[in-house]
């Protein structure tokens, strides 16, 4: 049985190597999922993202236990940035949901971010495929991020949940920066700290100033993730966000998007690739450096030239042989 069978079949131990295999790259892992891909285009993806400490982790496994509670089957993805000393953040996540490690319905995946700090990793979307295809209703995103990292996870999510809390001063600031609008859920954490309603009152305040008609105007609500309290209210904004994309066509329409998000990655990175491998191996190169060296052709005019004969040529993908088109 193939991994990607294994995968539809709820199989654990294999969604965790095809997992692994996406994360490192390995051409395998792709092939797998390109079986898996038909089956997927059925989760509800919801994103959670805040500064590190927030709560989101906390946050998160009370998110689990009440969605479980209505027989859901989960999955969660933990982004968070890679600390070169312990990978503290990471155990962290762990320790916040361990009560659900047990539960076969609930898949978590931890991944240390690389690259750009706190971001998501290229491989998010692809392993929320692998659950998708696992049969998961919910996939929650959790990743660290103050403005600028949030839009990705914005494309990424049916729902996007900014989570703050009090007394951050600046992280209220840079929600006011420009994250107001990608939002679609707020919710300040930590309401049994003071300071907990001046943070409500200002992001209220914000979106006040946003003329939202036609579109879902974001709830706020203020929560106690470490005992549970709010933890329904938030579920009930969830679906309500839900229920809004699916009478406006918008729950389909995320996965078209998707799809076509992906198609367009892979084909800008292919050709970028190819196109140089195909230009590197080039026989001409010799006589390239001496027209250079010579001063025969400027480097613009060179570089202008091989690129437009390149793209007039039709490579067939698989095989090394080109031919004009
Ligand atoms: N006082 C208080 N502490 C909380 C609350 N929610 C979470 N915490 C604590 O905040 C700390 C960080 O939580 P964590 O979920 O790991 O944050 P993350 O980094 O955003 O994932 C933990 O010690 C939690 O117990 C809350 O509502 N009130
Ligand atoms: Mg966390």
């Amino acid at each position: 049985m193939s991994l990607a069978e294994k995968v539809l079949q709820n199989d654990i131990r294999a969604a965790a190597r095809l997992m692994r295999l996406l994360d490192d790259e390995v051409e395998e892992g792709r092939e797998e999922l390109k079986k898996l891909y038909q089956y997927t285009g059925k989760s509800y993806i919801i994103g959670i993202t805040g500064p590190p400490g927030a709560g989101k982790s906390t946050l998160v496994d009370q998110l689990i236990a009440a969605f479980r509670k209505e027989g859901k089957k989960i999955g969660v993805i933990a982004v968070d940035p890679s600390s070169p000393f312990t990978g503290g953040a990471i155990l962290g996540d762990r320790i916040r949901m361990q009560r659900h490690s047990s539960d076969p319905e609930v898949f978590i995946r931890s991944l240390a971010s690389r690259g750009h700090l706190g971001g998501l990793t290229a491989s998010t979307e692809e392993i929320c495929l692998v659950m998708d295809a696992m049969g998961k209703d919910i996939i929650i995103l959790e990743t660290v991020g103050v403005g600028q990292d949030e839009v990705e996870v914005v494309d990424l999510a049916h729902t996007s949940i900014l989570v703050t809390v009090p007394g951050l001063g600046d992280d209220v600031q840079a929600i006011k920066a420009g994250v107001m609008e990608i939002g679609n859920i707020f919710v300040v954490n930590k309401a049994d700290r003071e300071g907990a309603d001046r943070a409500f009152r200002e992001i209220v305040a914000m979106l006040d100033m946003i003329s939202w008609d036609g579109r879902f105007r974001p709830p706020v609500i203020k929560v106690q993730a470490h005992i549970g309290l709010g933890i329904d209210e938030l579920v009930e904004k969830i679906y309500n966000h839900k229920k809004f994309l699916e009478d406006h066509g918008l729950f389909h329409k995320f996965f078209s998007k998707r799809a076509k998000s992906m198609f367009e990655k892979v084909l800008m990175s292919e050709l970028g690739k190819r196109l140089k491998k195909r230009i590197l191996a080039d026989i001409r190169w010799a006589d390239w450096e001496r027209y250079l060296e010579t001063r025969m052709i400027d480097p613009y005019t060179l570089a202008f030239n091989v690129l437009d004969e390149m793209i007039t040529i039709n490579y067939k993908g698989g095989t090394n042989e080109f031919s004009r088109l």
